[in-house]
């Protein structure tokens, strides 16, 4: 039996998981790659010793990463996903019939093989026919590839190394003219209880590129801080009120989760200013 003390360089604290079995590990060209066992969360993926996703609660996240935006979009056809090797987000995404093609972009293809290997419920939709995988870093892609997108879905790890070009104003300026008229962009932004100055940051950010800036929350168990919030941004959808009816077939999201999920707006407004908690 294993232990992991979780080493989450962005939070102040991090979590002890005791009696695991640890399945597989690796060096890749980028990160420590881990799957571990164990007896409560089932399978868990672990990126340079932070849990990324555990199969007890990774429906939670990555329905509601992918939903929201999806259900606020008339009929989304081109769909990008940066991050999310896993796999996971992509599922989601192709859950729905409007969709054509379904582009992941993540800088460690590893991810995706590892995850496909140990943990295929998540990884499985990797092998639709609609997926185009392009194993370079998100930043570089918007600027090579010319393509528009209907909804981009940035499913990062938290904001250090690679990952903190995601984040910056100069990369929703990117993702902004690489969405369709109607188009809509998510980003997982981090615990409300824990980086809310992060948060801020991320809607001032998104704020100086997009007319439409809202914000969303859903309590996820193993990522420190619980309180996990989603940054989204719109050319012109009402992301907040303007949900299709939900499609079928999903565990947790739906027309009144939807509803509920998104910040109160004077808590958003707190975040903003700066006066939040
Ligand atoms: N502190 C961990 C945050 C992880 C966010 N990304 C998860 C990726 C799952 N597809």
């Amino acid at each position: 039996m294993a232990d992991l003390w979780e080493s989450d360089p962005f939070s102040p604290i991090g979590y002890h998981y005791k009696d695991l079995t640890l399945l597989h590990e690796e060096q890749s060209e980028y990160q420590t790659v881990q799957i571990y066992e164990h007896p409560f969360f089932g399978r868990m993926l672990v990126l340079d010793g932070v849990v990324q996703l555990t199969q007890r609660d990774e429906h939670f996240y990555h329905e509601m990463i992918v939903h929201p935006p999806m259900h606020a979009h008339p009929a989304p056809k081109q769909v990008l996903v940066i991050g999310g090797g896993d796999g996971g987000s992509i599922r989601e995404v192709l859950r729905h019939p409007s969709v054509e093609t379904a582009v992941l972009v993540d800088i460690d293809g590893r991810v995706s093989d590892v995850v496909a290997e140990w943990i295929p419920s998540v990884a499985s939709a990797l092998a639709d026919p609609r997926v185009e995988r392009q194993d370079q870093g998100g930043a570089s892609f918007l600027e090579a590839d010319q393509r528009r997108f209907d909804v981009i879905v940035i499913d990062s790890t938290d904001p250090v190394g690679p990952a903190t070009e995601l984040f910056e104003s100069a990369f929703y300026a990117r993702a902004f003219h690489r969405l369709s008229d109607d188009g809509i962009i998510v980003t997982q932004s981090e615990s409300l209880h824990f980086h809310a100055d992060f948060v801020r940051t991320v809607q001032q950010r998104m704020a100086e590129n997009f007319p439409i800036v809202d914000c969303y929350s859903q309590a996820i168990a193993t990522y420190a801080g619980n309180w996990w919030t989603f940054s989204i941004a719109s050319k012109s959808p009402d992301v907040r009120n303007g949900a299709r009816a939900p499609i079928e077939g999903l565990r947790y999201y739906d027309a009144d989760v939807h509803r509920s999920a998104f910040l109160p707006r004077r808590v958003l407004d707190q975040v903003r200013a700066g006066s939040f908690p």
